[in-house]
Parts: C-alpha cells; sequence; structure tokens
C-alpha cells in the first residue's frame, strides 16, 4: 500500500495508515504527535532515544479473554506469550513497510528485552500505556492498564515511533470504560491495587514477576548461599525451581494478572457482568481469589500483611527485595517505588540525608500521613539528619555492612533520634 504523501502537504492519510496496521494483523490503531501534552514526561523521553521522532502509532492486540481468565498459569502465560509475540511481529512489518516508503521508523520491543544495563532505573524505552492513551485508543483504568473501549483491559500494546506526519491525530478518548467496580481491588492477590488509585508497585512486582528480572536474582543468591542440596530445597521447593526452569527456557511465567482478568470494562466483555453480577463473581472472579497458590511478598511489607488477611488458604513465602540501589540517584528515585503506606502508619518524620564521597547529593525525605515526598536539596527542618559516604550508604542498603559498624567507622553519621532511621527502614522492607 502506498503511504507516501497520501495528502497534499505530504502526511500520510489516517484511513490509509489504518488499513495497513489492521491488515498487518493489529486489531486497533491510532497516531499521537509527539508533541502531545498528554504524552506528559514521555514525548521528551522518546525524543532523547529517538530524536527524529514526529508520530507515535499505538497498535492494539487483542487478548483471548478466556485465556487470560483461567487459573491455570501455563495457558494465560502462552496467551501472554504468543500476543506479545504477534505485536512484535505486527509492529517489525509495518516499520518494514515504512522504511521502503522512505521513513524513518523503530518498533520499541512490546515488552521484553529491555535495556537491563539500566536497572534497577528505567528499563523500556517507549512507555506504550501514555502512547495509547494519547492516541484515543483508551483510558486508564484503576487497575492501572488501558482501557480498551471495546476489549477492555485484555490488550497487549505496540508502538511504532517514526518520523512520518499523519494527515489527522487521535483524539483522547470521549468516556472513561472502567466502572469503579473494584474487582482489581479485590483480585489482586498482594493488594497491589487500591481502591483510591494508588499503585504498590513493589507488591505487584515481587509476586507477579517472581520468575524475571529480581525474583531471578533472588533464587540465584539463595542457590549460591545454602551451601547444600538439601539446605537448598528447604528453601526453594523442586516444583518451584522447575517452574524457574520452565520460564528460563520457554519465557518467563507471570504469576498473576488477576487485575485483568476480572476487569469488565469494555462493550465487548461488559456484558456478562451486566446482566448476572452474581454469576460473574462466581465464574471469573472466585476461581481466582479462591486458588491455593504461593505468593511472593517481601517480609514486614503491607502486601505480606494484605495477604494474610484477605487470601489465608495461599501459602505466603518472603523473599528479598532485588530491586537494590546500586547509585545514591538510584536510592532517590526507587523510593517511591518501594515505599510502603501501610508500614509507615503513625510516622511523621523529615529526613535530611546529604551524601559525600563518590557521588555527592543532598536530599529531603518526608514521611507523613502515609505519603512519601521526595525533594533535592535540603528543605525544612529535619527531624533526623544521615551524613554518608555514598559509597557506604549502598553497602549498607545491599546488607553487605552492618549499621554498627559504618556508624563506628564514620561512613554513617547521625543527627536526631536513630529510632527515626529504624522507623525509615520499616518503609522500605526487604
Ligand atoms: C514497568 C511495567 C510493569 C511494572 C509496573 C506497572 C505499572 N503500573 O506501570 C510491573 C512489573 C508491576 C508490571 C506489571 C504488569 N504489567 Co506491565 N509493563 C511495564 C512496562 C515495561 C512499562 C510500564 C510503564 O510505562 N508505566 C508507565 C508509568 C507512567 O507508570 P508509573 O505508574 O508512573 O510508574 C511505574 C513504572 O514506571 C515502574 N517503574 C519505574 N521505574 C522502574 C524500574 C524497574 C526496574 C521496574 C521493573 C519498574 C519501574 O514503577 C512505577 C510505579 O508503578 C510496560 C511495557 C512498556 N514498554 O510500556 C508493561 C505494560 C504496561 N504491562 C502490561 C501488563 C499486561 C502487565 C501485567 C498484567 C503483567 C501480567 N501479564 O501479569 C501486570 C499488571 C500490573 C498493573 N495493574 O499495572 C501491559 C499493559 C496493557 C494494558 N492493557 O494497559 C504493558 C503495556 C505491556 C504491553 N506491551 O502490553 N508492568
Ligand atoms: S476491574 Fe472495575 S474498577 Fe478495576 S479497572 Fe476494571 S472496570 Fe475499573
Amino acid at each position: 500500500m502506498n503511504l507516501v504523501g497520501s495528502d497534499r502537504a505530504g502526511a500520510i492519510a489516517v484511513e490509509a495508515l489504518r488499513e495497513a496496521c489492521l491488515s498487518a494483523g493489529a486489531d486497533d490503531a491510532g497516531f499521537a504527535t509527539i508533541d502531545s501534552p498528554q504524552l506528559g514526561g514521555e514525548g521528551r523521553e522518546i525524543l532523547n532515544r529517538f530524536p527524529f521522532a514526529r508520530t507515535l502509532i499505538s497498535l492494539v492486540f487483542k487478548l483471548n479473554r478466556e485465556n487470560i481468565r483461567t487459573p491455570h498459569r501455563s495457558i494465560a502465560n502462552l496467551e501472554f506469550h504468543q500476543t506479545t509475540e504477534r505485536a512484535n511481529e505486527t509492529a517489525r512489518h509495518l516499520v518494514r513497510h515504512l522504511e521502503s516508503q522512505g521513513f524513518r521508523a523503530v518498533n520499541p520491543a512490546a515488552g521484553f528485552p529491555m535495556e537491563m544495563e539500566a536497572w534497577p532505573g528505567r528499563l523500556w524505552t517507549v512507555s506504550h500505556k501514555p502512547v495509547a492513551v494519547a492516541a484515543g485508543m483508551g483510558r486508564m483504568g484503576l487497575n492501572r492498564l488501558v482501557l480498551h473501549p471495546v476489549h477492555g483491559a485484555f490488550i497487549t500494546l505496540a508502538t511504532i515511533v517514526t518520523d512520518a506526519l499523519v494527515a489527522e491525530y487521535g483524539r483522547s478518548l470521549d468516556h472513561d470504560p472502567c466502572l469503579e467496580c473494584k474487582l482489581c481491588v479485590a483480585a489482586c492477590p498482594t493488594g497491589a491495587i487500591s481502591g483510591d488509585g494508588a499503585f504498590d508497585f513493589s507488591a505487584c512486582y515481587t509476586h507477579n514477576y517472581r520468575e524475571f528480572m529480581g525474583g531471578f536474582v533472588d533464587w540465584a543468591e539463595t542457590v549460591a548461599t545454602s551451601g547444600s542440596a538439601r539446605k537448598l530445597r528447604a528453601k526453594i521447593s523442586d516444583a518451584e525451581s522447575v517452574s524457574m526452569w520452565q520460564s528460563l527456557s520457554f519465557g518467563p511465567n507471570y504469576k498473576a494478572a488477576y487485575c485483568m482478568s476480572v476487569c469488565p470494562a469494555g462493550e465487548d466483555v461488559i456484558g456478562a457482568y451486566r446482566d448476572h453480577r452474581g454469576e460473574f463473581v462466581k465464574e471469573v472472579v472466585k476461581p481466582l481469589t479462591e486458588k491455593v497458590e504461593t505468593l511472593y511478598v517481601i517480609k514486614g511489607s503491607d502486601a505480606e500483611r494484605h495477604a494474610a488477611k484477605r487470601f489465608p488458604h495461599k501459602r505466603r513465602k518472603t523473599v528479598r527485595n532485588t530491586l537494590r540501589p546500586n547509585s545514591i540517584q538510584s536510592f532517590l528515585t526507587g523510593l517511591p517505588r518501594t515505599f510502603q503506606r501501610g508500614a509507615s502508619e503513625g510516622l511523621a518524620a523529615v529526613y535530611h540525608f546529604e551524601f559525600r564521597g563518590e557521588e555527592t547529593e543532598r536530599a529531603t525525605v518526608t514521611i507523613s500521613g502515609g505519603k512519601l515526598d521526595v525533594k533535592p536539596g535540603l528543605v525544612g527542618r529535619p527531624d533526623l539528619v544521615l551524613r554518608a559516604d555514598s559509597k557506604t550508604w549502598i553497602r549498607f542498603l545491599a546488607k553487605e555492612i552492618w549499621l554498627p559498624w559504618a556508624l563506628l567507622r564514620g561512613g554513617i553519621r547521625l543527627q536526631g533520634d536513630p529510632r527515626l532511621l529504624v522507623a525509615f527502614g520499616r518503609c522500605f522492607p526487604g
């Protein structure tokens, strides 16, 4: 299909490009200009990586619902992997088509591989959700997934970044598909989704991504430190090790995605929920909430407490937090991802951090009313001042050195009530 100069200004006509996307295999497609205010900071992120970017093509791929909803993880994971494969293949095919017509274009991965060298920071090159929203493909639901007006949460997203111009860009969806039914809140086994819109990244990531990235690091460290096969088996069952093997050989297995499975949003999905709510809960929600399975949680986390209270029939297994900062910068940017608002209850304190040595940095961390605020520089009156050699602090967080030792050697110094440091630690368990 010829795309070049489909209109007089040299821009591709919307219908021609949409048709190309659908016939390549996408179930829906929309277009956002790189200047769209709806992209927030994502437009700048994309331009930093792809300075030629002018248009973002958002591609939507429908997931087969029952495959995702079943409590049998092998079926759900095959559906995720195959649809992601299809997304990558379709996007790659379209990039070839655009390139053959003289445009520059790239298709960042729908999921993996990612830029692992950036660990534990931002690993992905393009964030598909804000692009999809800016292109009018859906809106963010309470479950933090983009809800498509027809397919609801049951979609995989991909993005093509190109220098082609499109004659008309998508407008944001005029209605919100989220019903605020809060089934996603009720179904999440680790309490990652809150009714007030807060998302506990660490809770979702620790359980759902047990056989990805950091979960693998925890598994490998347990193997390395167990000392004998018998001691290893006491910590990791054979079933867990063969599951890890399966993930390494066939593609990593997500442990849940229940927030997607139970979501009734979307024209094609809503019927069963609207007409027979009780049946819907019995057939779709209950098999997941009642499933006996292992939940991976960090000791002392809000997820551990939530799982014990809401899902006492599910086994809880405590694991390490592997989102370990490797620099002061990643320590500060990572705090919001590991902050546990439940564990912070009753704490109201201002912390001043002053780092010296390899990295010099000053920051103010305020914890109050279950909220965390991180600001550069020293702001307000501190309740505790922590001055530390940057390397010592990072090694202390990685549990490579002991706090009393660091205090004795002067690598870390405190001014104020030391119990406030213990309280700080409780807010970031693991
Ligand atoms: C990081 C990520 C995650 C993280 C964080 C999720 C989140 N809410 O952002 C985790 C591991 C928890 C995760 C889980 C899942 N994800 Co995910 N994920 C991504 C990824 C790579 C980027 C997400 C993103 O841009 N967020 C947007 C920013 C604006 O969100 P934010 O809330 O401000 O910031 C969060 C992240 O930035 C994250 N973060 C920040 N720094 C770092 C550093 C590291 C190392 C990591 C891991 C995360 C991280 O923490 C923040 C707090 O939530 C995209 C793929 C992509 N390239 O876009 C898929 C994607 C968003 N995920 C997707 C899916 C399907 C899932 C799961 C259902 C996986 C599954 N099969 O079980 C769950 C659902 C969880 C949920 N309800 O959100 C789909 C969503 C489709 C849709 N309908 O919207 C995407 C778009 C993949 C795809 N190609 O389709 N995911
Ligand atoms: S499950 Fe209900 S509340 Fe959660 S995102 Fe879907 S429609 Fe919204």
